[in-house]
């Protein structure tokens, strides 16, 4: 970091601070608009079939196992409702096209620093009686006083129709823009009416939640989040560890070195990354099998 970087700070009220990139001119006005206001909806910026290809893998996702979630919350911010499928680079190659959207990117260009991170990548599926989650900011667990520097980006993409009454993302309007002293309230709350194959793109500095269901439908969608490329140690110790001899590291040492989670963050397919190893390392084992096999298989045709 140098610092005529530094230098271009720039601050929006009185929550947040960035460092602007480039500003593509074709996103120029989106740009503007989540100045002001903090979000900015992308209508129907994926196609019917890139939706339907999702909407059939989730379906697909949520009739097997697949993580602790996926047949419903296990807490009031997961939605006791609401279905989760983590870690969907892992599970299917029908949302690849999602976290990389030209438009997105190019936002993220202007909002985020080079080398910024997927964060957060699942599938949230708001069902009937699904109470609204509570009111709170994506950078919540970080304890800087505001104005603070923007640490990430949040879009929710629309799987349905996203409407007034099955569970649209709420939010309120500027509250980037808010010191520590302003409270949200659910009045000040506007709903991201939008249909399906669209995007609301937001700040994190910017209050929001997951809206009530009240319809009798379901509200399918994707979160996509991104945050800063110096969120994240210098060295990666979960993949340069073996994973065969974990057990022969102290757990204070193992959990420094990140196996281990800080609220929600750093976890594995919602789970501890501790649990995440010995997921990878059977289907590791099975994959080897299977490639044995096949080997066998191949040079008994011969
Ligand atoms: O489901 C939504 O609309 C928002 C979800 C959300 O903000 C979250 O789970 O962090």
């Amino acid at each position: 970091m140098n610092r005529a970087n530094l230098n271009t700070r720039m601050q929006i009220g009185k929550g947040t601070t960035f460092l602007p990139g480039k500003k593509d001119p074709s996103v120029a006005k989106q740009i503007d608009h989540v100045l002001e206001h903090g979000y900015v909806i992308l209508p129907s910026i994926f196609t019917k079939t890139e939706v339907d290809n999702a909407n059939a893998e989730l379906e697909r996702l949520e009739a097997s196992v697949s993580g602790p979630a996926s047949k419903g919350g296990r807490n009031a911010f997961e939605g006791f409702q609401t279905k989760r499928v983590y870690s969907l680079p892992d599970k299917s190659r029908a949302f690849d096209c999602f976290p990389i959207h030209d438009t997105i990117l190019k936002l993220n260009d202007y909002f985020l620093q080079p080398s910024y991170l997927l964060s957060s990548f699942h599938t949230v599926d708001i069902g009937p009686g699904e109470k609204p989650q509570g009111i709170h900011t994506d950078d919540g667990l970080i304890p800087l006083p505001r104005p603070r520097p923007l640490m990430g980006i949040g879009t929710m993409v629309s799987l349905d129709d996203f409407t007034a009454t099955n569970g649209a993302t709420t939010l309120i309007p500027g509250s980037h823009l808010w010191d520590d002293h302003q409270e949200p309230n659910r009045d000040a709350m506007i709903s991201a009416i939008m249909p399906a194959g669209s995007v609301v793109y937001f700040l994190n500095t910017l209050w929001h939640s997951g809206g009530e269901n009240t319809s009798n439908g379901r509200r399918r969608s994707l979160t996509v989040q991104y945050c800063q490329p110096w969120i994240r140690p210098y060295e990666n110790f979960t993949v340069a560890t073996g994973w065969e001899d974990l057990d022969q590291i102290p757990k204070r040492l193992l959990a420094l070195m990140g196996f281990s989670t800080h609220e929600f963050m750093g976890y594995v397919d919602g789970r501890s990354p501790r649990a995440g190893v010995e997921m990878r390392k059977k289907r590791l084992i099975e994959w080897g099998i299977k490639q044995e096999e096949e080997k066998k298989g191949g040079s008994s045709k011969l």
